[in-house]
């Protein structure tokens, strides 16, 4: 089986959520010797991408997105030992979470997914995360990171919030945003240290602000 048609399966089986063809595309990618962010990024990732698109337009219901991260997950369960004996030495500690008011979790699981792969220990708080939370839970963990996700355009102050109260402890963590109504020019607006439009650049974001 081709590497096109191995990435065409993973982005399919999200998008149908079989699955069973998830689980088995993604192993004939560990087997292709397709990089983890490759598989995540430009495969299931898409799919989860197109999922969100037809919800969008009503197309498909809440229903068929649960079964499409569930499908998500269970090929993100056939990565895990992969994302835990690869890296070695972690690279460093990013606290994740989905901010306070905004229960969206599927991009931000997305970009953990990213982030483990890449080699990162990545402390996931959830959805609906208060700024104080994820300054506690950066303390506790030592991290070097906090990243927020925000989908709603109500939400997004509060990302403000986080970088606020970041100051305000006097705290060292570097910040970075996302979700769909989150920008470069709102990043800046705040004050913020990092954004990334997908999963697949935020990598490359992190390696920078902790090197
Ligand atoms: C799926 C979905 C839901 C699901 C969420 C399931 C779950 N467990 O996550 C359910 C059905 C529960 C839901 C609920 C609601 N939703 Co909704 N939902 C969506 C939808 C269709 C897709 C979001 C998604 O998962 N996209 C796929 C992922 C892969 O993409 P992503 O999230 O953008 O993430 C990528 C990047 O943004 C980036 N990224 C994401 N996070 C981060 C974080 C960092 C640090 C970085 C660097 C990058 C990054 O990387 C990700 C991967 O590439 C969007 C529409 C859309 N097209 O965005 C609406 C949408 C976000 N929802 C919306 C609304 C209004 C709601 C509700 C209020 C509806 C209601 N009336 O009850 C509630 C929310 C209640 C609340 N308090 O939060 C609106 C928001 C409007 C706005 N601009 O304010 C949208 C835009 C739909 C619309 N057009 O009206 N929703």
């Amino acid at each position: 089986m081709s590497n096109e048609s191995i990435m065409a399966d993973l982005k399919k089986s999200v998008e149908t959520w079989d699955i069973k063809l998830a689980q088995s595309a993604t192993q004939a990618a560990i087997d292709a010797k397709i990089p983890i962010g490759t598989i995540i990024g430009d495969g299931l990732g898409k799919g989860m991408e197109t999922i969100g698109v037809r919800f969008d337009k009503a197309e498909i219901y809440l229903p068929q997105v649960v079964a499409a991260s569930k499908t998500m997950e269970a090929a993100l369960a056939v990565l895990k030992p992969l994302m835990e004996s690869g890296a070695g030495a972690m690279k460093g500690t990013v606290i994740m979470g989905t901010v306070e008011g905004d229960i969206h979790e599927i991009g931000k699981n997305v970009c953990c997914a990213m982030l483990r792969g890449a080699g990162y220990n990545v402390i996931d708080l959830g959805p609906d995360v208060t700024a104080m939370d994820f300054i506690d839970a950066a303390e506790e963990n030592e991290a070097q990171v906090i990243g927020g996700s925000a989908l709603m355009s109500t939400t997004l102050e509060s990302q403000r919030d986080i970088v606020n109260t970041v100051k305000e402890v006097g705290a060292p963590y570097k910040t970075i945003f996302g979700g769909a109504p989150c920008s470069q020019e709102w990043v800046d607006e705040i004050g913020g240290d990092g954004y990334s439009e997908t999963a697949n650049e935020i990598i490359e974001l992190v390696n920078k602000l902790v090197a």
